[in-house]
């Protein structure tokens, strides 16, 4: 009797679920992956002040009662500078724009630039796409956001407008609220507690990625690879060694620094989110060594696509 009921229920709940694909677009710096985070409420995809900071598309996911979200962070799209590797993350924007549930099209309040406009030409007609207006709070002017919004409107029949601000997390509970109509009767495709379809050593090199842009000049490349020597896990800690390689000689002092203080600031940040994300204790080692010409190998390049 107990076991017909059980049956019963998870055939109900099996019934139930909705589950659906949602990408986040947008030109470059806009804040696609800090409301990805602020989305799944938990800290999985890298961001900074400099554009071009996404390179990897990253699925974040995001379960509550019957429904499961995941959402498809991915590069802005490029349009100044056009070499082989910027056509490979465009061309990953292209394919998160297939075969998804429906897309969010995020912009800058108060600044449409010609990048934006790039990026509504690759939209298809009559899909399900919502517009994003992410940091409003840049605009103090209630008026001026209003128009803002009501002038990026009219260029596409978009389903719906989000205007929101990612990094205060406003408007962000509206949003998934509003989402869930998207998102079609499925079985869950990840497990409940899941945040990410990447790996933990994918996570690592992505976190360390992001302390090296936000702690390093402008002047430094952005063909840095970062390799992960050792990953183990114990019950009290993640140990963990990896190697930053640069491709040339000059660059090994840049991530370095004087007395080694850039490095120590890198590993320790990189540290303290690792142990954010994990909630237990992480020893992290960095080495930097210089690799040269990486930065146009063919295998180097073939993670991207
Ligand atoms: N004021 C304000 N800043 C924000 C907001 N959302 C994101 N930012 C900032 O905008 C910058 C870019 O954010 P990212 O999330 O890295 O942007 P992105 O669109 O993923 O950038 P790429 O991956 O380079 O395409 C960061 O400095 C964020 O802190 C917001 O709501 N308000
Ligand atoms: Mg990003």
């Amino acid at each position: 009797m107990n076991n017909q009921i059980l049956q019963e229920n998870s055939i109900e709940n099996i019934n139930n679920t909705h589950c659906g694909f949602i990408s986040i677009i947008g030109r470059p710096n806009v804040g696609k992956s800090t409301l990805m985070n602020h989305l799944i409420g938990q800290k999985i995809s890298i961001t900074s002040r400099k554009p071009q900071t996404t390179q990897y598309k990253i699925n974040g996911i995001y379960t509550k009662d019957n429904y499961q979200y995941i959402f498809v962070d991915t590069p802005g799209f490029q349009t100044l500078y056009i070499n082989k590797l910027n056509i490979l993350l465009n061309q990953s924007v292209i394919n998160a724009i297939a075969n998804v549930n429906v897309i969010l099209f995020v912009v800058e309040a108060g600044l449409w630039n010609e990048g934006d406009e790039k990026v509504l030409a690759l939209l298809p007609a009559n899909s399900n796409i919502i517009l994003v207006v992410n940091k409003e709070d840049k605009i103090k002017n209630k008026r001026d956001l209003k128009d803002f919004t009501n002038r990026i409107q009219a260029k596409y029949n978009f389903k719906d407008t989000y205007v929101l601000s990612a990094k205060h997390h406003t408007g962000i509970d509206v949003a998934l609220n509003k989402l869930k109509s998207f998102l079609p009767k499925s079985p869950f495709l990840y497990d409940k507690d899941q945040l990410t379809d990447r790996s933990n050593t994918f996570l690592t090199q992505e976190i360390i990625r992001e302390k090296i842009f936000r702690y390093l000049g402008e002047e430094l490349p952005y063909n840095i690879a970062i390799e992960i020597n050792e990953y183990k896990v114990t019950d009290e800690l993640n140990r963990i060694i990896g190697t930053i390689l640069v491709d040339r000689e000059n660059y090994k002092g840049i991530v370095i620094g004087k007395k080694g203080e850039k490095l120590k600031k890198i590993s320790l940040e990189a540290r303290l989110d690792l142990e954010a994300l994990y909630d237990k204790k992480v020893f992290l080692q960095l080495w930097v060594k210089v690799k040269s010409g990486f930065g146009d190998d063919a295998k180097f390049l073939q993670q991207f696509e």
